[in-house]
């Protein structure tokens, strides 16, 4: 070992501790690079998604029943974009520029959350989103509030406030519905049937296939494992179900007295596995929509760039 080996290891010994003293890492401090390749990796996944996110439900935008249901899920559509921004500037702190972030996610090569591949088939989806979509996410990202690296945790905590007013958006919808005539009610249920397995996807594999879990807890980006992530999830949406008066689509969820958690069947992991690996319902869809997207606002971005330089060069002369 000779002595560059000993400063790495002090090093890491000193991140560690600091870590384990619950004290959080900023961007100039020193970490260890598959810390910050962790982090690159789950951060921009995070904002990909968020970016990704806003498709499904932006296909119910010029169809939504009133005005009033419009300009609401206009506004979630929008914070979800913001969102994004706020990740995509969190995730440049780690040395990525943003062109490198959009290129991984254009080439498909970084990966977004499976459940945004699924297609909204009617109304009551844009409910079941805010319900279960948002509802998962805010389980997961409550948790990410906690997490060792600063910009990141400071990030969730604005998400955080946001996601929960999507969440109660998507259960008045739920409501509304499974009130509303029996034909509503069955548009509901039948939201609840398609996103209920693809939501508790979301939460990654069971833990004993979770190849990130170990080393992301060891350094507190992860605060707490997929499978209980999941199981908090199901355990708060239960209750809310029945108070929806709609079933579960789960023969096996059953509260276990013992447990003191409900129980509940398996995920069909091979739907998973294809989902993320590009042959979900609307993969090829949603990556086309994003390239089109960056590739029409090009003549924006460069329109904003000659601006600044102009402005730049302005000032430059007075000076
Ligand atoms: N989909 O070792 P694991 C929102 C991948 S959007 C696709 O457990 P990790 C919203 C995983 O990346 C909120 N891939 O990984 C927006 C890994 O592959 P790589 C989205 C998944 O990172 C609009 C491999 O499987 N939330 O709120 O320790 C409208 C092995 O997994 C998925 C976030 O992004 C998946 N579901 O844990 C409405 C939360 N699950 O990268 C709502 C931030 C796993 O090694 N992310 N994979 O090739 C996380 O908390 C963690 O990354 C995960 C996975 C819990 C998702």
């Amino acid at each position: 070992m000779d002595s560059s080996d000993w400063e790495l290891e002090e090093l890491e010994a000193a991140f560690q501790e600091k870590v384990g003293a619950e004290k959080r890492i900023e961007p100039k401090d020193w970490m260890p690079d598959k810390y910050r390749q962790t982090l690159i990796r789950q951060m921009s996944q995070h904002a990909h998604s968020e970016v990704v996110g806003m498709l499904p439900e932006g296909n119910w935008l010029t169809r939504a029943p009133s005005l009033k249901r419009k300009t609401i899920l206009m506004a979630k559509i929008q914070d979800e974009g913001g969102h994004g921004l706020y990740l995509y500037s969190a995730t440049e702190t780690l040395g990525i520029s943003r062109d490198e972030m959009f290129e991984q996610l254009h080439s498909g090569k970084a990966k977004y959350s499976s459940i945004f591949n699924y297609p909204t088939l009617n109304w009551a989806d844009i409910g079941a989103i805010g319900w279960l979509v948002d509802g998962a996410a805010i389980t997961n990202q409550i948790a990410l509030c906690r997490c060792s690296y600063g910009p990141y945790a400071r990030a969730m905590i604005r998400i955080c406030k946001e996601e929960s007013f999507h969440q109660r958006q998507g259960y008045e919808i739920m409501m509304t519905m499974a009130q509303g005539t029996e034909e509503q009610r069955e548009m509901a249920q039948d939201a609840l049937n398609r996103w209920w397995w693809p939501t508790l996807m979301m939460f990654g594999p069971n833990d004993a296939n979770s190849a990130n879990s170990a080393q992301s807890m060891k350094w507190k980006i992860k605060r707490q494992s997929n499978d209980d992530l999941r199981q908090k999830f199901v355990d708060a949406t239960v209750p809310q179900a029945e108070f929806l008066n709609l079933r579960i689509p789960d023969d096996k969820l059953k509260w276990n007295e013992e447990r003191k958690h409900y129980d509940f069947g398996e995920i069909d992991w091979e739907e998973f596995k294809a989902v993320v690996k590009g042959n979900g319902l609307c993969n090829r869809e949603r990556l086309q929509a994003r390239v089109e997207a960056h590739d029409g606002g090009k003549w924006v971005r460069d329109a904003a760039l000659a601006y600044a330089r102009k402005k730049e060069s302005r000032k430059a002369k007075a000076a």
